[in-house]
C-alpha cells in the first residue's frame, strides 16, 4: 500500500514537471532544428499518432502553414491531419504509402516527425527507407535531431509553435509532388451483377464522407481500404494499430456513437473480426445508435492468409444479418441487408442514408475470399518476411 502510494505520488509529480516545457531547452532545439531544416532543399514533416497525446495538431498544422512545407500522416495517424490542407500529399506508409507520398518522404534531404511510433506494422516489417541522419522526431515531451543532441522537457506543442516561427519558408517539396503527381486509378466498370469487388464497394464509400460521419476501420483488409479513403473537413477517422486487436471496432463503434452523437458512423469489419464482439450491436440499438456497418463477408481471415496461410484462415460462416435480426427482436431501429453485386450495394446506400437514415444499418457485403487490396499482399509479403527472419543472437 505504502510503496505503491509512493509510486503513485512519484509518477504525478513527473508528470507535474514536465507539464510545462524547459525554458532554455526549448530555445535551445528550435535554434538546432532551424539550422538543420534551413539547410535543407526539400524538407517535409510527417504526423504521427502521438500528435493527439501531445494535443498538437494544431501546432503542426501551423507549423505546416509557416513553413511551405509537404505534409504527410503516418497511417495510425489518420483523421489528426487535414488532408484537404493545401500542402497534403498523403499516407506514408513505405511500400504501402498513398500515390507518390513514399517517394516525397524517402527523398527528402530532412524530416520532422511529430509523435511517430514505428512498429513492426507502421513500418511494414522494418521496411521504411528512412535515415536517423535526416530526421527530427519529436516526442510529447522531447525533441532528438538526427544522431543527437535529445532535448527532454520540450512540449512537442511548445516547439512546434515556436519553430513555426523560426523556419525559412521552403516549398520545394510540394512542388515536386504536385509536379509529378499522378492519381490512383479508378476501379474497373462492373458488369451487370457482377460479384461485388471490393474496390467497387470502397469507391461509392468515398462518396458517403462529409463532415457529418466519422470512419472506423477494424484490423483486417479494412485498414489498407479505408486508409486509401480521402477524408473530407471535419470527418473523424478511427483505426487501432499498436495491437491491431480484432473485435475492437465494434466496442469503438458503440462508444463514438455514444460520445459524438453529431456524426454518423461508419463501421468497416471484417467477418473474423466481427465474431470476437458482435454482442456489443446490441447496445447500439437499445441506445437508438444510427451507425452504418458494412459487415465484409470474405470467409475468413483474408489478411492472415497474406502473412501465414493455412486451413485455419477459413472460418465457419454465419448469418450475419440473420444473426443482428435476432438481437434486434423487433426493440428498437434496425435495418439490415445483404449485398452481392454493385447494384444491390447502390441500393444499400441509398437505403441506408434515406429512409433508414434513423435506423442502426447493418450492411453485409459478401467479397471473394482472395479480393484484397494490392497494399494487404505488399505489407503482408514484407511483415511475414519479418516476422520469419531468424533470432537475433543472444
Ligand atoms: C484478439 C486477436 N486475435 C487474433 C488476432 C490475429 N488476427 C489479425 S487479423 C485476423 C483476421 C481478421 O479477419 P477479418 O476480420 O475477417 O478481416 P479480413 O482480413 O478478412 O478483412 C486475425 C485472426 C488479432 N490481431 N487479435
Ligand atoms: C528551399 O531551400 C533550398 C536550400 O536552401 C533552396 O535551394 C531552395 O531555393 C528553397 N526553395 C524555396 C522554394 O524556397
Ligand atoms: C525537387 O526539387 C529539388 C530542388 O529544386 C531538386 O533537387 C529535386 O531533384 C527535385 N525533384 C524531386 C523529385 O525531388
Ligand atoms: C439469414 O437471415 C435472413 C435475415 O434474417 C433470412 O431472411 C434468411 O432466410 C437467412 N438465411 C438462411 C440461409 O437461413
Ligand atoms: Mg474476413
Amino acid at each position: 500500500m505504502f510503496c505503491n502510494f509512493l509510486g503513485v505520488k512519484f509518477i504525478y509529480l513527473f508528470v507535474l514537471v514536465c507539464r510545462l516545457s524547459n525554458h532554455l531547452g526549448l530555445k535551445a532545439a528550435v535554434e538546432a532544428a532551424a539550422e538543420f531544416f534551413d539547410k535543407a532543399v526539400k524538407p517535409v514533416m510527417v504526423g504521427g499518432p502521438k500528435l493527439r497525446v501531445a494535443h498538437a495538431g494544431d501546432a503542426f498544422v501551423e507549423l505546416a502553414d509557416a513553413s511551405g512545407y509537404a505534409l504527410a500522416v503516418m497511417p495510425s495517424a489518420k483523421g489528426l491531419v487535414p488532408e484537404h490542407h493545401p500542402h497534403f500529399i498523403g499516407t506514408y506508409w513505405g511500400a504501402v504509402s498513398t500515390a507518390f507520398c513514399a517517394e516525397i518522404v524517402e527523398s527528402a534531404d530532412a524530416y520532422l516527425f511529430a509523435g511517430p511510433i514505428f512498429n513492426d506494422y507502421s513500418s511494414v516489417g522494418y521496411s521504411l527507407l528512412l535515415k536517423k541522419e535526416k530526421a527530427i522526431v519529436v516526442q510529447p515531451d522531447r525533441v532528438t535531431i538526427a544522431n543527437g543532441p535529445s532535448f527532454g522537457c520540450v512540449l512537442m506543442k511548445d516547439f512546434l509553435r515556436a519553430l513555426a516561427k523560426r523556419l525559412k519558408h521552403n516549398k520545394t517539396a510540394h512542388e515536386n509532388y504536385s509536379r509529378i503527381f499522378v492519381p490512383n486509378g479508378h476501379p474497373l466498370k462492373s458488369a451487370p451483377k457482377e460479384p461485388l469487388r471490393v474496390n467497387v464497394l470502397f469507391h461509392h464509400i468515398q462518396n458517403m464522407l462529409s463532415s457529418e460521419t466519422a470512419v472506423i476501420a477494424e484490423t483486417g483488409d479494412s485498414w489498407f481500404n479505408c486508409q486509401k479513403l480521402k477524408l473530407p473537413a471535419g470527418c473523424g477517422y478511427e483505426f487501432q494499430m499498436q495491437y491491431g486487436s480484432i473485435g475492437w471496432s465494434v466496442g469503438a463503434t458503440l462508444g463514438y456513437a455514444q460520445a459524438v452523437t453529431e456524426k454518423r458512423v461508419i463501421a468497416f469489419i471484417g467477418d473474423g473480426s466481427f465474431q470476437v464482439t458482435v454482442q456489443d450491436v446490441s447496445t447500439m440499438i437499445r441506445n437508438g445508435q444510427k451507425n452504418i456497418i458494412f459487415l465484409i463477408n470474405n470467409g475468413g481471415y483474408t489478411i492472415e492468409v497474406e502473412i501465414h496461410d493455412g486451413p485455419y484462415n477459413v472460418i465457419k460462416n454465419w448469418n450475419y444479418t440473420g444473426l443482428v435480426d435476432a438481437i434486434h427482436n423487433g426493440e428498437g431501429k434496425c435495418w439490415t441487408t445483404k449485398v452481392r453485386c454493385e447494384e444491390e450495394l447502390i441500393e444499400a446506400i441509398e437505403t441506408a442514408t434515406g429512409a433508414k437514415k434513423d435506423s442502426l444499418c447493418f450492411i453485409e457485403v459478401i467479397a471473394h475470399k482472395d479480393d484484397t487490396s494490392k497494399e494487404l499482399l505488399e505489407w503482408g509479403s514484407r511483415v511475414s518476411a519479418a516476422n520469419s527472419r531468424p533470432p537475433n543472437p543472444q
